[in-house]
């Protein structure tokens, strides 16, 4: 049985829950509340050393972070959501090495500020808030060519960008968001995907 050790608020916990609702995985949630610090315990740091979530173990097999997870219950259940031809899965690392390193951490500095009551100084936002304009913009011109950011195919770039989003859009950033009509499509689009819903508890079931 897989299980994966995280909490359903976390943002690298929900994309490994979105590619195993994906590729209809069965597994087993293990609850690590980091609210009481257990993510710092003994028993957590065994299984992910850097006290962060989440950790998977599959039969005795154990690893950590998320991308990589996504990468391996993909591969494992034969599914779809890496590209089959070189240029395609080219594509979805380039978009996912963007979600790591141009959108993610500005993205993080709003989610501090107004969802984590972590204040940030001013600077800092207005800094993350220029690296965020521009990462949308760079984000709107491929998707104004394609349906999602590899392509014609849903991926795990497109997993890896949405927990992120759906908190920037309880910020004001949902206001930048609104300005560029080619992310917000296609956020309107896969945030109606049944994993998704699933995942954030907006599943009707
Ligand atoms: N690169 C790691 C990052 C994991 C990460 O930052 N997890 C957050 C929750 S979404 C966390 O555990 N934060 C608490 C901490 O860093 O102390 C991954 O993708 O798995």
């Amino acid at each position: 049985m897989l299980s994966i050790f995280g909490h359903p608020m976390s943002t690298c916990t929900r994309k490994v829950l979105t590619t195993l609702a994906e590729t209809n995985t069965p597994h087993e949630f293990m609850l690590v509340d980091f609210t009481k610090g257990e993510h710092k315990q003994a028993a957590y740091l065994a299984r992910q050393p850097f006290g962060q979530l989440p950790a998977l173990e599959d039969d005795g097999f154990k690893m950590y972070e998320s991308r990589a997870m996504c990468r391996y219950i993909n591969e494992k259940a034969g599914g779809s959501l890496v590209p089959s031809d070189a240029q395609g899965r080219a594509l979805m690392e380039q978009w996912m090495s963007v979600e790591t390193s141009n959108f993610t951490p500005h993205a993080m500095t709003f989610i501090y500020h107004h969802i984590l009551q972590t204040p940030q100084e001013p600077a800092k936002l207005e800094s993350a808030g220029k690296g965020l304009e521009k990462a949308l913009a760079i984000m709107d011109a491929n998707l104004a060519k394609h349906a999602f950011f590899a392509g014609t195919q849903f991926t795990i770039a497109d997993i890896c960008f949405m927990p992120y989003v759906e908190y920037v859009m309880g910020t004001p950033v949902k206001e930048t968001l609104a300005k560029f009509p080619h992310v917000h499509a296609w956020w309107t689009k896969v945030s109606a995907r049944p994993s998704w819903k699933k995942v954030t508890g907006r599943a009707s079931l």
